[in-house]
């Protein structure tokens, strides 16, 4: 009944009547009026989880899960002849992240509402997300996203700041998003700040604008990973004008409730998402410099306050702005990290530990010297971390650092995405599980032939179900009785979707002599490139071009697919994800910080083919080496490799089996499809740097997945293993986490 009055009241229509999209708009609008009247988490000291980006991806779904209002809504939609997906698919899709470090600060938000604990996130407005992808001509072009709708899920707060630049002063305003704990009755809050006289009128061609017209398009775009140095300095801008938001809102919340600035530290806590925050450590200080705090102490202040998050070990990717561009953007806090340096140097003179070096600011340094706490993401970059890259502040200050291996949010990776399966682990061991995630464990004992078939069902019903979007939405056809392989992330050469690309070549070449696979498999892939980054643009080429190449190949295609989902986003992940038998997870050993999709994909029963890397490695600890397909070299190897400067792709080139793959980017079937230009460009790459060392893992990684791809044939001997693996998530519950962030660093 709920629904009905609902639609009344905005449409003056009956469930009937409304379209999808006027059905989604009631259901925003219950949900919103649900959450104006919840109140506020309380507590002593507060969060501010301060990341550049929150992957949150569509809201409704799981707004209904945690307002406990999803199966009434179901149930009345459905009386009215509804379904309740076609409302859920009216959404547009908020896409304010790149990926990983994104989607976790999304996951975290959900889990500090669900444990009751006082936190907000705060970040940016961006009007259009990162880019959509579009493919022709088996290449990779970049368009707009537009996300913001008039009836969105954002409100508008009474609040509004001046932030002051270099050449002047410019206004922000800020929006937030209420975020529901999971059957808490309360709820915490997305603060995004907006820059007012932004206008989205000065985009030009596909994502083209005027970089230096920072009035107008401060706010416009999220910058997508390692994008173009001719837009470096907006980027600052865009940090700058983020952290000075924050720390204005922060110090204002901090007076609201009483306090004094003196006693920040008491009553807030801010978690720096990456460096790309970090410019709140100066600008905090100079706030509380205006205050009348004398510098020293407020840096003690500060100190106190800030909390570290490392995501990479990629030296590249640490960022490092020129002490100028900070300077031209905004002087007094420049002036800041100049004095910082100055400090930290009275005590520490070494030069692998300055802020300032050579006119270079290394924003993680100074997130080490004036932050109480550095972490890592899983156990093994910890380790990493500590050991080299960032040990010489390991060795002055061991009592910062610790590790948080990453989690997700079972919320939305089982319940919403996967219903079946959730009632499967429900109907079995109850509901505990979903607000306290090691009770999967007792699912390990329901591994009768029939509770294994059932899993079996699931799995298939969600292949039958990604089979079908993929017809009504992209006109491609899948195999369902054919392996589901999943490879869905970024496009980073670490990543390797370059050495599944020489897999897959591989197997065309056995099917084309005549040694059929056991069955027919379909390679998926999701990817997005950043626009400036040409070999990842170059790998997705050739990937587009071996997908047309086995489309047209009658010999082949019955065998083999492969199919690359455009525009990868957290929907058709959510789509991708239930739907998977394995979780390729094939990244050089040392390089990927954590991963969650490997998590996700777990969690929904997909077997892991992967290295010991990032968090692939608590994953095969905890169920076992017959639960999981492991290969290739180990992160010390790599490292070793990597310091000895020993490596050569040439040498391994030179073997005739690996050769006659890379040789096939050339050959005449894939040069028909494709672009010389780009195909030569990836060939030159792998046969004389392949800086990430497919070639040495390629053999071992093809043998394995054979083994794989066999052992798949035993069907209830695999759904013992997806079992095993649906059983051992808990620990990967975002719960868990944040649970461990609490007690080891907020103390909230
Ligand atoms: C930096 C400067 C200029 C422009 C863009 C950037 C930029 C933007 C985004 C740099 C890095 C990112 C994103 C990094 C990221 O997603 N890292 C991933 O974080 C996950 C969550 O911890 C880990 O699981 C992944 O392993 C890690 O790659």
């Amino acid at each position: 009944m709920m629904l009905n009055e609902q639609t009344r009241r905005l449409w003056n229509k009956s469930i009937q009547e409304c379209d999808d999209r006027e059905m989604y708009l009631a259901l925003q609008q219950l949900c919103k009026e649900r959450m104006q009247t919840m109140p506020r988490v309380q507590g002593k000291r507060k969060l501010y989880y301060l990341s550049a980006e929150f992957l949150i991806g569509r809201l409704l779904t799981c707004n209904l899960i945690n307002l406990g209002l999803y199966d009434a809504v179901a149930a009345e939609l459905k009386a009215a002849g509804k379904n309740i997906a076609f409302a859920e698919e009216a959404e547009p899709e908020p896409s304010l992240g790149n990926g990983g470090l994104g989607r976790l600060a999304a996951c975290f938000l959900d889990s500090i509402a669900t444990l009751n604990l006082p936190g907000d996130g705060v970040g940016l407005c961006y009007h259009y997300g990162l880019f959509e992808q579009k493919f022709y001509q088996n290449k990779q072009f970049e368009q707009p996203d537009p996300w913001l709708e008039p009836k969105s899920w954002l409100e508008k707060e009474a609040v509004e700041f001046t932030v002051p630049f270099a050449n002047g002063s410019v206004q922000a305003e800020l929006y937030s998003i209420d975020v529901p704990g999971y059957q808490t009755g309360t709820k915490n809050k997305l603060r995004l700040f907006d820059l007012k006289t932004v206008d989205g009128s000065i985009v030009a061609d596909g994502i083209e604008f005027d970089k230096e017209d920072i009035v107008h398009n401060l706010t416009l775009f999220l910058y997508p990973d390692d994008s173009d140095r001719a837009g470096r300095l907006l980027r600052v801008y865009q940090q700058y004008f983020m952290v000075s938001c924050a720390a204005q809102l922060i110090l204002k919340e901090l007076e609201e409730a009483g306090h004094r600035a003196e006693e920040l530290a008491e009553y807030a806590v801010i978690q720096i998402n990456d460096t790309h925050p970090s410019m709140v450590i100066p600008e905090l200080i100079r706030l509380l410099m205006q205050k009348g705090v004398e510098f020293k102490k407020a840096a003690e202040i500060v100190s106190r306050t800030c909390a570290y998050t490392n995501h990479t070990i990629l030296a590249e990717a640490l960022e490092k702005w020129p002490l100028k561009s900070l300077q031209a953007v905004s002087p007094e806090m420049a002036q800041i990290v100049v004095m910082l340096d100055e400090l930290a140097k009275e005590k520490y003179p070494q030069k692998e530990l300055a802020i300032l070096d050579d006119g270079i600011v290394h924003m993680a340094r100074m997130d080490m010297h004036y932050g109480f706490s550095v972490n890592g993401v899983a156990a093994l970059h910890t380790e990493i971390l500590k050991e080299s890259e960032l040990k010489p502040f390991y060795d002055i200050y061991p009592q910062k650092f610790n590790n948080k291996t990453n989690g997700i949010t079972f919320r939305r990776w089982i319940s919403a995405c996967n219903p079946l399966l959730d009632e499967f682990i429900t109907e079995r061991i109850g509901d505990g599980w979903k607000k306290n995630a090691e009770q999967l464990e007792q699912l390990k004992a329901f591994n009768s032939q029939e509770d294994l078939q059932e899993l079996l069902h699931i799995k298939q019903t969600a292949k039958n179900a990604l089979a079908d979007y993929m017809k009504h939405a992209f006109d491609v056809t899948v195999n369902t009785n054919s392996v589901f392989d999943v490879q869905i992330k970024r496009l980073h050469e670490y990543k390797r979707q370059q050495m599944n690309l020489l897999y897959i070549i591989w197997k065309y070449k056995q099917i084309k002599a005549g040694n059929l696979p056991p069955r027919p498999i379909t390679f998926f892939f999701g990817a997005k490139a950043a626009p400036a980054y040409i070999l990842a643009k170059d790998i997705i080429h050739a990937l587009l071009c071996l997908a047309q190449v086995i489309r047209q190949d009658p010999q082949v295609s019955p065998w083999l697919n492969l199919v690359f989902v455009e525009n990868y986003n957290v929907s058709k992940a959510e789509k991708m994800i239930p739907a998977a038998d394995v979780s390729e997870q094939i990244s050089l050993a040392s390089k990927e910080a954590s991963g969650t999709g490997n998590m996700k994909l777990m969690l929904n029963g997909a077997i892991t083919l992967g290295t010991l890397d990032g968090a692939n490695v608590e994953i095969a600890e905890r169920v076992g080496q017959e639960n999981i397909y492991l290969f290739g070299k180990q992160s010390e190897e790599v490292i070793a490799l990597y310091q000895a400067g020993t490596y050569s792709s040439a040498e391994y080139y030179a073997k005739p089996e690996i050769a006659e793959l890379i040789d096939f980017l050339l050959e005449k079937p894939m040069l028909q499809c494709g672009d010389a230009g780009c195909l030569g460009r990836l060939y030159q790459d792998l046969t004389h740097k392949d800086w990430f060392m497919a070639l040495p893992d390629l053999i071992d990684y093809i043998k394995v997945k054979e083994q794989m791809f066999a052992d798949y044939e035993n069907r209830t001997q695999w759904a013992q293993k997806m079992l095993v693996n649906i059983s051992k998530a808990g620990f990967f519950s975002s719960d868990r986490t944040i649970a461990q962030y609490q007690q080891d660093i907020w103390k909230l």
